[in-house]
């Protein structure tokens, strides 16, 4: 969690430096969910993810140079620096890839699990998106085709609290994890902030799935305690909630429930020291040559 955090603030400060290019959404506040996750998952096992998914990789392993450099636009990026931040991919530790559109990771990750079961595998696909996603077709026909072919799939929500800049809930109905349990999913909720309470749950989520006994969804309510993007002025946010929240903030309850504020420090100041030397060494790498603009492009 805080090799995410150390990552991100620094992504929010090269963005207002001009150094990133595009549209940047952090996962401040959301870390719990990305690390307890990730830290129920086997090395092959895959995930894709969304435009908040910057903890999503990184907890899954992907390189924080590489991904840095991603952002900066330089040819050591993970996608040669032409995908950006939501766009970050890295097959090679079962990063499918992160994805500008909402609720497109779903289906990818379904058609994953599909992969895993005609091949005789024992990986679990892992899909992380928010609760905006749930209102998306994309949503539906992903669920509908797991539950049909009682795929190995964990679906995992992050309710945040917002979709830009709508409230959770405004549209009505039932919960992410209601709906789910209406498609016949087994379906949890946790509190996304409780670093041991997500991987515990989850890890329970995929054993069901890789024993072959059909996806699994996980309603994790977090706080997203920056803005939906960077710059973003949050004129919507109600008075006071930002204040509330930060008392929520995971790492804070990590920090509790370690109870040694001088291992606590230690954690974060190797953190950052990393995170300080990676942006370094993006910064250092070259721009793709012009020669390569038309390299890697599908459309
Ligand atoms: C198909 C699609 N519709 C609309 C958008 C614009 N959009 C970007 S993020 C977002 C809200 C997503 O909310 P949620 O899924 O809760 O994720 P969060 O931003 O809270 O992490 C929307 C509507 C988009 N990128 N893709």
């Amino acid at each position: 969690m805080c090799r995410i955090r150390a990552f991100e603030e620094r992504v929010g400060r090269r963005f207002r430096d001009g150094d990133v290019h595009g549209f940047v959404h952090v996962s401040i506040g959301q870390e719990a969910v990305a690390a307890g996750a990730c830290a129920a998952l086997d090395a092959a096992d895959v995930i894709t993810t969304t435009h908040r998914g910057h903890g999503h990789c990184i907890a899954k392993g992907a390189d924080p140079i590489g991904m840095f450099a991603e952002l900066f636009g330089r040819s050591s990026g993970l996608c040669h620096g032409k995908g950006g931040s939501m766009h970050i991919a890295d097959p090679r530790v079962g990063i499918l890839g992160a994805n500008g559109i909402v609720a497109a990771g779903i289906p990818l990750a379904v058609g994953a699990a599909l992969t895993s079961r005609i091949r005789r595998s024992s990986t679990v696909s892992v899909a992380f998106f928010g609760d905006g996603a749930v209102h998306a077709g994309a949503f539906h026909e992903g669920v509908t085709l797991a539950v049909g072919l009682s795929l190995p799939v964990v679906f995992v929500c992050e309710d945040n609290g917002w979709a830009e800049f709508t409230p959770s809930g405004r549209w009505g109905g039932p919960a992410p994890a209601a709906r789910a349990q209406g498609y016949g999913m087994r379906a949890s909720s946790v509190d996304g902030n409780d670093v041991l309470a997500v991987r515990e749950v989850v890890a329970e989520t995929v054993a069901h799935a890789r024993a072959g006994a059909g996806p699994c969804f996980v309603e994790a309510c977090t706080t997203r305690l920056r803005g939906h993007f960077e710059g973003d002025a949050q004129a919507y946010r109600p008075e006071g909630q930002l204040l509330e929240l930060e008392g929520r903030d995971p790492l804070r309850l990590a920090r509790r429930v370690l109870g040694d504020d001088a291992a606590a420090d230690a954690i974060a100041r190797a953190a950052e020291e990393e995170m300080d030397a990676a942006v370094e060494a993006a910064l250092a790498a070259p721009y793709p040559e012009s020669s390569a603009v038309l390299a890697d492009i599908h459309a």
